[in-house]
């Protein structure tokens, strides 16, 4: 949810105008829109190229997932772990456009280790791959916005320790 929606949603709840401090934080998300939205825009149009980098770099830093007994062996669970990242990237885009990690964290993170931990993956191992995304995609993009990316893949990151 973005700050103006749980905003009025909090304001609303207590029949009030929104206060100097709700209106200050809208206004910052407001400011920040079009960094935000050229951000989202250059991940989303690169999402092919982000994913296959930060794979390829994952299974360079972490040959195992990929060999016989890996998590990641065979070409069909290789296409899930990439679909995987694919799903992070996406995830971060949400964030990114909402200025918010609710989003990576109500869909991306609750629940991840248990669930990761009952399939046999390696939950490092998926934080080394957002790890590369976070460096593909900052690699496409100019200080002040990589910065600003930069935050939500370490949110992810954070989020799969
Ligand atoms: C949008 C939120 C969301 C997430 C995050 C998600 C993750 C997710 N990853 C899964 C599987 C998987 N995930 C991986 C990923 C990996 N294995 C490794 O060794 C690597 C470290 C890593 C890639 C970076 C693999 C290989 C499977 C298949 C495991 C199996 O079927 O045995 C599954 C099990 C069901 C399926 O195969 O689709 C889920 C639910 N699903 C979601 O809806």
């Amino acid at each position: 949810m973005s700050i103006v929606t749980k905003s009025i949603v909090n304001a609303d709840a207590e029949a009030r105008y929104l206060s100097p401090g709700e209106l200050d934080r809208i206004k910052g998300f407001v400011t920040t829109g079009e960094k935000r939205l050229r951000i989202a825009q250059t991940l989303t149009e690169n999402r092919e190229r982000i994913v296959k980098q930060a794979g390829d770099q994952l299974f360079q830093r972490r040959p195992d997932v990929v060999s016989p007994g890996g998590n990641a062996y065979g070409q069909e669970m290789t296409a899930t772990c990439l679909r995987d990242l694919d799903y992070y990237l996406r995830l971060v885009t949400y964030g990114v456009v909402a200025g918010d990690v609710t989003p990576i964290e109500e869909i991306g993170l609750v629940g991840v280790r248990e669930m990761y931990k009952s399939l046999g993956t390696p939950i490092e191992g998926v934080a080394e791959g957002v790890r590369g995304l976070k460096s593909a995609a900052t690699s496409l993009l100019s200080g002040e916005d990589a910065t600003e990316a930069g935050s939500y893949f370490d949110y992810v990151i954070g989020g799969l320790q």
